[in-house]
């Protein structure tokens, strides 16, 4: 499935909810009054968008039907998705400019962090950054094991303490194995949280307060993760947090479970809090940086449309799609493998113990192979090397130099300009 299906897919419950319905209303009217925008305001209240934000949405789509003079009611949804677009544009880059640049990831329970976390990771070792996971949650001992896991799966580094130590000392030891180790990002784990906890708030800032004093100048993101399900609670909850830890941005996750996806639009209108990521499903390539447009056509685009663009895209890619992607990646499509193992063991009614067991087997099997590839792909390096080698009369001293995996990545690449 390509990207924007994706995301398509993943908002089909907004979509059908708020928008399937948003449709409906516009075909039955057939001229645009008052009464169209009162129920069009409803609809966006009902589909979690927020009083305050449904009231600005409706009044700028008045002005524009005005000025654009539109008297059709369908060519309002163009406009809502100009109108949404544009509201939600802004601040979505993450900013991991520094080495080490720092993530800390905060939020109640259960809302998908420490999930977030290993996607995110994965995504950043794909691009070849050196990652390390600092255990932060220290509340519980299987936090830890489940963050290990994602440390292992994606290939970070992981930086732990025992089970009930301070979390803030174990960010400042990730910040020192981070200077030592010449590590490109540092993602911190914490435990959930709920926003009313007046202490729970201030071990927040006590980490806050250590990673300025740490790496002073550094570029750091303070992630709200947030479950979309909760809908308008989720604004509550990032006023709170945002108050207690001075958030950078916004990851919504578990959009793909829910009909409450306009809540986006009321935490970037009512809080200026940029999202910067969507969760929509469980596997690791389903957190997708936020993008404005893509989310917004997403929602409203009608499906013969999607149907025509799949279409097209389909002729574009075919025979030119050519797999670039780096050792890790082989890792990558075992998780997937392995994600689908435990689901097929859910449905087939197994314990949990079975569960996990039959989960370990699969991810040590997808080690071995892992292995096994990166040494063959080390092996077909070699060869290459040896064949240029004698084309381009290369220094021999140059290559014995080259190692490891980077720089044979290197080195391909100057063979390959070399060869342009
Ligand atoms: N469907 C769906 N499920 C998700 C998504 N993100 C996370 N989850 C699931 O949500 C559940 C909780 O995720 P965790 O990452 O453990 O949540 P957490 O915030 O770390 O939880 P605590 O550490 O207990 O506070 C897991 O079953 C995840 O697979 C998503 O985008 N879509
Ligand atoms: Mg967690």
């Amino acid at each position: 499935m390509g990207f924007f299906a994706k995301i398509r897919e993943g908002l089909k419950k907004t979509r059908d909810a708020l928008f399937g319905r948003i449709d409906s209303l516009l075909k039955s009217f057939t001229k645009i009054d008052d009464e169209l925008f009162e129920e069009l305001e409803e609809l966006l209240v009902m589909g979690d968008v927020g009083m305050y934000t449904a009231e600005k949405i409706c009044d700028e789509l008045k002005k524009r039907v005005k000025e654009q003079g539109i008297t059709d009611p369908k060519e309002i949804r163009h406009l809502l998705e100009d109108v949404v677009t544009e509201m939600l544009k802004g601040g979505q880059e993450l900013d991991v400019s520094t080495k080490p640049s720092v993530i800390l990831v905060i939020g109640v329970n259960g809302v998908g962090k420490t999930t977030t976390i290993g996607k995110l990771s994965a995504k950043f070792v794909r691009d070849g950054k050196k990652v390390i996971l600092a255990a932060a949650d220290t509340f519980r001992a299987a936090a830890i094991d489940q963050l290990e896991i994602w440390a292992e799966r994606s290939g970070a580094d992981i930086i732990k303490q025992n089970e009930g130590s301070d979390p803030a000392a174990v960010v400042f030891d990730a910040i020192s194995a981070a200077k030592a180790r010449g590590a490109d990002i540092i993602i911190a784990d914490t435990a959930g949280r709920l926003h009313n906890k007046k202490n729970l708030m201030a071990e927040l800032a006590k980490i806050n307060r250590i990673i300025d004093r740490e790496l002073p100048g550094s570029a750091k993101e303070v992630l709200l993760v947030l479950d979309a399900t909760t809908g308008q609670n989720a604004v509550n909850q990032t006023k709170e947090f945002k108050n207690a830890a001075g958030i950078t941005g916004i990851v919504l996750t578990k959009l793909d479970g829910t009909a409450k996806g306009g809540v986006v639009l009321a935490i970037k209108e009512e809080l200026d809090v940029p999202v910067k990521f969507i969760g929509i499903g469980e596997q690791v390539d389903d957190l997708q940086p936020f993008d404005p447009e893509e989310f917004a056509k997403a929602l409203f685009m009608d499906d013969e449309s999607f149907e025509e663009l799949e279409n097209e895209t389909e002729a574009q890619t075919d025979n030119s799609e050519e797999d670039n992607r780096p050792a890790t990646a082989d890792i990558w499509d075992k998780i997937d493998a392995e994600a689908e193992a435990e689901r097929q063991a859910e449905l087939d009614g197994k314990s949990e113990e079975e569960i996990q067991r039959e989960k370990q087997e699969a991810l040590e099997k997808a080690k071995i192979e892992a292995e096994k590839e990166k040494q063959e792909q080390k092996k077909r390096a070699e060869e290459r090397k040896e064949k240029a080698k004698s084309k381009y009369n290369w220094n021999t001293s140059q290559s014995e130099t080259n190692t490891s995996d980077n720089d044979d990545d290197d080195w391909l690449k100057q063979w390959r300009n070399g060869e342009e």
